[in-house]
């Protein structure tokens, strides 16, 4: 048993068919995946998924797309899960991301980055929740 990361493939990913190609990189990555679903937010639950950000200049945007169509979230199982992951979908914005990384393949802006990926192990298990029962993980 590894430790848990929370993952969304986020609309624009959704909406270009790329789910399989997304999911096969993670599992190719070595994740396990714990949870998987297909889901469309409320405005109201994105916006509080993001409430760190609700300060900054692009929350408004962010909150709209990202309740804008279905997005896939899921828990991924790994050793060193967080910061694995993060190397896995390389950097926010996809200009900067390296040949190899999922949004390097797949993002098409610092806006639209094709997935989302924890930042640390609290908050993996604070997103996690919000997303996932137990009944819902295996
Ligand atoms: P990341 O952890 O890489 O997903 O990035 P952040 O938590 O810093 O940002 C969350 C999301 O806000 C990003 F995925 C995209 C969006 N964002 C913008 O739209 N503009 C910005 O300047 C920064 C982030």
């Amino acid at each position: 048993m590894g430790n848990i990361t929370f993952t969304m493939i986020k609309p624009e990913a959704v909406a270009a068919n790329n789910i399989g190609g997304i999911l096969n990189m993670i599992e190719e990555g070595g994740f396990r995946i714990v949870a998987l679903k297909k889901v469309q937010l409320s405005a109201e639950r994105a916006g509080e998924f993001y409430a760190v950000h609700n300060e900054r200049p692009f929350y408004g945007e962010l909150v709209n797309y990202m309740s804008g169509g279905p997005i896939i979230a899921a828990i991924l199982e790994k050793d060193n899960a967080v910061a694995d992951f993060r190397t896995l979908i390389g950097a926010t914005n996809p200009s900067e991301a390296v040949e190899g990384t999922i949004r390097k393949k797949y993002a098409t802006s610092l806006a639209e980055n094709a997935v989302h990926g924890s930042d640390s192990d609290e908050n993996a298990n604070i997103e996690a929740n919000f997303h996932f029962s137990y009944e819902e993980r295996f």
